[in-house]
């Protein structure tokens, strides 16, 4: 029986919010993301979050052959839980962005809440004069971004994805997001325990202050109760002090240069890994420790 005091990192290694010109040390080739990846496990990540690019240029790639070569390397070296995105890019349609969970068929995969508008511009600011590709330029400047999660596309996921045994890592970006999936829980259509990942400090979704991790977690107890696993995930500066505060109230927590590429202020992290020695530093600090794959499994009801 794994210990409720066990805390689960899950490493979120590259995502679609961050471009290539803004760190260098963000992974792009297939071999970067698996060596990332497999590096992040070894720190202390049960769970590794994953999205393709293009090896060319940096830019989200959604098809399936994308994740083909590093989700091998990863399976060959490593004895983490794979989760895969369905978020993909807020510009991409649903469709592009189930294929590469429906095709490889992952014990988790993310689930985004709700439809929201989806603000990469505030990254501007710091980064317009060092972007070298112009997708960069069109991707970071749309201020119209929709990402589209209706109650349509989110049953579709469910369904489709929930007969190979997929469950969800359901990401939770305001509190009308925990409602919409208290309504799916509701329906029979998932079931407990909810891993949630409440997403704080992202432009179109909940603040970064202490009172909206207060606000979404007391929600969240509310209207689930005993039927969920609570996780944090704060963007940008904001991703270990939110890291602490979950660790610190028997929260799980993600880090990643999917969701910040930051070590400290005005230090870039050099991998992901570093994140999660510091975010593994503050939990066993706490006198935590941190979950094992097989413990996380157990925790989520995962299908090993
Ligand atoms: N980068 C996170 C804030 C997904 O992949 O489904 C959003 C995310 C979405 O992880
Ligand atoms: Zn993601």
């Amino acid at each position: 029986m794994a210990s409720q005091r066990k805390t689960i990192i899950t490493c979120a290694i590259t995502g679609a919010i961050h471009t290539p010109s803004m760190s260098p040390h963000l992974p792009v080739t297939p071999d970067e993301i698996a060596r990332a990846a497999i590096d992040a496990h070894e720190a202390g990540a049960a769970i590794v979050h994953l999205h393709a690019r293009d090896p060319e240029d940096g830019r989200p790639d959604q098809t399936a052959e994308a994740f083909e070569p590093f989700l091998r390397t990863i399976k060959e070296q490593a004895a983490c839980i794979v989760n895969i995105t369905t978020g993909g890019a807020p510009t991409m349609s649903i469709e592009e962005r189930i294929r590469p969970a429906a095709t490889w068929k992952p014990e988790l995969a993310s689930l985004n809440m709700g439809t929201m508008n989806f603000g990469l511009f505030p990254m501007l600011g710091r980064f317009a004069d060092d972007l070298k590709h112009d997708w960069e330029k069109t991707y970071l400047s749309n201020r119209d971004i929709v990402f589209r999660n209706t109650f349509g596309d989110i049953e579709h996921i469910v369904t489709t994805l929930g007969a190979n045994g997929t469950r969800f890592e359901f990401e939770c970006y305001d509190t009308s997001h925990l409602y919409n999936l208290k309504y799916f829980l509701d329906a029979g259509l998932v079931k407990a325990p909810l891993f949630i990942q409440t997403v704080f400090g992202l432009m179109g979704g909940i603040g970064a202050h202490p009172d909206d991790v207060w606000h979404m977690k007391r929600t969240a107890d509310r209207l689930f109760g005993d039927q969920y696993r609570w996780s944090v995930l704060g963007a940008g500066r904001n991703q270990l002090n939110i890291a602490a505060m979950s660790a610190a109230m028997g929260g799980h927590v993600r880090v990643g240069l999917e969701d910040s590429l930051w070590a400290g202020p005005g230090r870039l992290a050099e991998s992901s890994s570093e994140q999660v020695r510091a975010a593994r530093q503050i939990i066993e600090g706490l006198g935590l420790s941190v979950a094992t794959p097989d413990e996380a499994r157990e925790i989520l009801h995962l299908k090993g």
